[in-house]
């Protein structure tokens, strides 16, 4: 380390006190000095970027034929992951035993949101999506023994869950707590740091225009308990949502609950979860047990 500051700071030094010479003596030669080197650093930068790029991408095409390559941000402390798609996705991949490997470092998909997959060289983004072309390519379709009618309710409950649950949640922590979440589950690099407000004011903005965010904490509260009720309701005393075998919905409500139920700071829902609706909280348990046997090797140890 202290090696890297010394191979760092004495050429900077040196090279500040040369420009500062050289500008006393001639200052358009010394502007026209900076921008040729300025440009030739950014240039090589990019240079570099576009090889380690190339070689990333060589690397997920040749994953091996049939393996997913799971694109996904750092673990989390306490949930493999913070967000609730990539933990739906990644349960259904292990629910349904496809082989796959995790890629940290391109979280962000062609779709410019996480989670994203490659297979066999193509690129997938968005999580029910990737589910519903995984379960017709490897004949893994859970729900596949359901009549129609339950498969209806399926549906509906998951739209609720992955379309307007997750807007209750969100409201709740990027604008009531402005992304305090954020900082106590997962290990932010220092630059990051910055830019996080502005993505938690996009987000805010965002749920503003899907109207949500226009309801005051305390409605959204209310929003929120609804369908934590609702979902209480249909699971009663049934294993899983859709009976005594799990189903993809499983994989979507077990994603959405799972930051609530395993991850620290106490909030409104997991106060919810553990005094009113015991019966989804014990199903999250279930869940991880059944499917996450090796969840605490999955969390990041490098906890503060
Ligand atoms: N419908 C998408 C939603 C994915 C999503 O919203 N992911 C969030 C993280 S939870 C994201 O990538 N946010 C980054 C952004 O919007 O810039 C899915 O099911 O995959």
């Amino acid at each position: 380390m202290l090696q890297n500051v010394q191979d760092v700071w004495l050429p900077a030094r040196f090279a500040g006190r040369a420009l500062r010479l050289l500008w006393g003596k001639n200052k358009p030669v010394t502007i026209t000095v900076v921008v040729v080197v300025g440009v030739m650093k950014i240039r090589s930068y990019m240079k570099k970027q576009e090889r380690r790029s190339v070689s990333r991408r060589r690397r997920w095409n040749n994953a091996g034929k049939d393996v997913v390559v799971l694109h996904i941000p750092p673990r989390g402390f306490f949930c493999p992951s913070l967000s609730p798609f990539v933990v739906k996705l990644e349960t259904y991949v292990r629910m349904a035993e496809i082989p796959h490997v995790i890629d940290h470092e391109e979280p962000l998909g062609p779709k410019g949101k996480t989670p994203w997959i490659t297979l066999n060289g193509e690129d997938v983004g968005d999580s029910q999506m990737i589910i519903e072309k995984l379960a017709a390519k490897f004949g893994k379709e859970f729900d596949a023994h359901l009549s129609q009618e339950e498969k209806a309710v399926a549906h509906s409950l998951r739209i609720m869950v992955d379309e307007y649950f997750v807007w209750c949640l969100g409201v709740y922590r990027y604008g009531q707590e402005q992304g305090r979440h954020f900082l106590l589950n997962a290990s932010i690099p220092w630059f990051y740091r910055p830019i996080l407000p502005m993505y938690f004011k996009r987000y805010v903005e965002a749920a503003k225009t899907q109207g949500i965010g226009r309801h005051s904490y305390r409605d959204v509260e209310e929003m929120g308990r609804k369908s934590l009720q609702s979902l209480s309701a249909w699971l009663g005393e049934k294993p899983f949502m859709m009976g005594a075998n799990p189903t993809e919905l499983d994989c979507t409500v077990f994603g959405m609950l799972a930051f609530d139920v395993f991850c620290p700071p106490l909030s409104p829902f997991k106060r919810m979860l553990e005094k009113d609706y015991r019966n989804l909280h014990a199903y999250c348990h279930r869940m991880k047990e059944k499917f996450w046997p090796d969840w605490d090797k999955c969390l990041d140890p490098n906890r503060r």
